[in-house]
C-alpha cells in the first residue's frame, strides 16, 4: 500500500478503466455462465443495504426481515408448507448445510452420501469437508440419476441420497420422486439440488412443459437448494437453502454468546443483507408473472438456439429440459477454444466432451444469430465438422 491516498476521482477512474477488462452480460457473449445481470432493481436494493450484516442480526432488524419474507417466498414456490432457510454464500454453502444437517442427524461413524454423476462438483467439496464417502450413482440414458443404481448405493452407512433439479452440465432433473420413495424406504435424508432449476421449474407448466414433482410436496425431500444468484436475476452472493421445517435447525446451529443473536446457523459468518434486499426487489418488481416472462423468454431463445446448432448439422447432447444446450462436433475442446479466442465464451464439458451454452436472460435474439452465424465460419476455417 502506498504511503498517502490518493484523490476519490483518480481511484475511480483508475478503477473504471480496470472494469473494462470485465466482459459484461450485456454483451451477449457471455453463454456459459449460471449469473447473469442483475435487475434495475437489484443494482439500486444492493446500495441500499451495502452496509447490512446477517452475521449480527440483532443490529439489522429490517435485514432480517427482508430475508425471512425471502425465503418465505422461495418456499412458498417449492410448496414448502413449513420451510426455513436462509441466503446464504451460492449452492456450494447451500448443498455444505444440506449435508452437514443430514450427517448430524444421522450420526453414523462412517457416513456415506449417495450422489448422482451429474451431481454440481460442490458436493466434492462439501463430502471432503465433513468427511463424507461420496458412492457415485450412474446415469440412464437421458443423463438422468437411475434409481436403481440409487438404491444399490445406498446401505447402513449412507445418512443421504442427493438429486439435481436441473443439472449444470445439462440442464436434467432427476427423477426426485423415484428418489422420494426410496429415501422414505430406507429412512434416509433427500437433499435436492435445484440451484439452477428452482427458479425455472416453477414457472415452466405456465409454458408448455409438463415437469414432474422435484418439491417438498414429495415428502422425501428434506432440504432444497435454490440459487437466487442464478436465474433469480439478483446481486452475488445469494445462494438459498431451504430446510423442510425448523426441526432441522438444531443440526446446522453454532452458538454465539456474545452476539445479538444466541446462534448462527450459515456457515459464513459475517454476510451481506444487500444481495437479500436486492433478491426481495426482484421478487416484488417480477412476481409470478414477470418470472414466468422471462422463462420464456430462455425457453423461447433455448429453441432457437437449439433449432439452429442442428440445421447446421450439430448434434445436441439430449433435448433441452431447462436453458441449457449441449452439443458436439468432430473436435468439440478445439472448437471451444477457437470460440473463446473469437471472443464467445463458451463452456467445454470434459465429461461429456461437449460444448455447454446456459441460455441466461441477459441474452437475445440477434446474440443468437450472431453466434450461430460465427460458429459455423469458425468451424469451417478450423476443419471442425458438425456432424462426424
Ligand atoms: N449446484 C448446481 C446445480 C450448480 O449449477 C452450481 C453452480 C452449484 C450447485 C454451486 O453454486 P455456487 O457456484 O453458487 O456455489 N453452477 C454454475 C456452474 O458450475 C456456477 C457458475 C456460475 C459457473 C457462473 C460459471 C459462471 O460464470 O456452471
Amino acid at each position: 500500500m502506498q504511503s498517502k491516498g490518493r484523490s476519490r476521482k483518480t481511484v475511480l477512474s483508475e478503477l473504471r478503466k480496470i472494469r473494462e477488462r470485465d466482459l459484461r452480460y450485456e454483451s451477449g457473449r457471455i453463454l456459459c455462465s449460471m449469473c447473469t445481470a442483475p435487475h434495475s432493481a437489484a443494482k439500486i436494493a444492493h446500495q441500499l443495504f451495502l452496509c447490512s450484516n446477517l452475521g449480527d442480526p440483532g443490529l439489522f432488524l429490517g435485514s432480517l426481515r427482508l430475508e425471512k419474507e425471502v425465503t418465505k417466498k422461495l418456499a412458498a414456490l417449492l410448496n414448502g408448507k413449513n420451510s426455513v432457510g436462509f441466503i446464504v454464500s451460492g449452492g456450494t454453502e447451500a448443498n455444505l448445510l444440506a449435508l452437514l444437517a443430514a450427517r448430524n442427524m444421522a450420526d453414523v461413524s462412517s457416513p456415506e452420501v449417495v450422489v448422482p454423476e451429474s451431481a454440481h462438483f460442490s458436493f466434492n467439496k462439501v463430502c471432503d469437508l465433513l468427511k463424507l464417502k461420496m458412492v457415485q450413482a450412474s446415469l440412464d440414458s437421458s443423463y438422468r440419476v437411475d434409481p436403481v443404481s440409487v438404491k444399490k448405493c445406498i446401505n447402513k452407512n449412507t445418512v443421504a441420497v442427493i438429486g439435481t433439479a436441473g443439472t449444470a452440465e445439462l440442464g436434467a432433473i432427476d427423477p426426485i420422486n423415484k428418489l422420494s420413495e426410496l429415501a422414505l424406504d430406507n429412512g434416509v435424508y433427500l437433499h435436492v439440488d435445484a440451484a439452477f432449476g428452482g427458479l425455472i421449474i416453477p414457472f415452466l407448466k405456465d409454458i408448455d412443459r409438463d415437469v414432474a414433482n422435484f418439491d417438498f410436496q414429495l415428502e422425501g425431500v428434506k432440504s432444497i437448494t435454490v440459487d437466487p444468484h442464478k436465474m433469480g436475476m439478483t446481486t452475488i452472493p445469494a445462494g438459498g437453502i431451504l430446510f423442510r421445517d425448523d426441526s432441522f435447525l438444531e443440526y446446522i446451529k453454532t452458538e454465539t454468546p456474545y452476539l445479538t443473536e444466541e446462534f448462527q446457523y450459515t456457515f459464513v459468518g459475517t454476510r451481506t443483507g444487500a444481495s437479500v434486499a436486492a433478491t426481495w426487489a426482484v421478487f416484488e418488481s417480477l412476481g409470478v408473472e414477470g418470472f414466468r416472462n422471462t422463462v420464456k423468454h430462455c425457453i423461447a431463445l433455448t429453441k432457437l438456439l437449439s433449432s439452429g446448432l442442428e440445421s447446421h448439422g450439430f448434434k445436441l447432447v439430449s433435448r433441452p429440459t431447462l436453458n441449457i444446450v449441449a452439443f458436439r462436433s468432430s473436435n468439440s475442446k478445439l472448437l471451444a477454444e477457437t470460440l473463446r479466442r473469437h471472443g464467445w465464451f463458451v463452456s467445454y464439458v470434459p465429461r461429456l466432451d461437449c460444448i455447454r451454452i446456459v441460455v441466461m436472460p441477459h441474452l437475445r435474439k440477434r446474440h443468437i444469430m450472431a453466434f450461430l452465424e460465427d460458429l459455423s465460419k469458425i468451424a469451417e476455417e478450423h476443419n471442425i465438422h458438425a456432424s462426424f
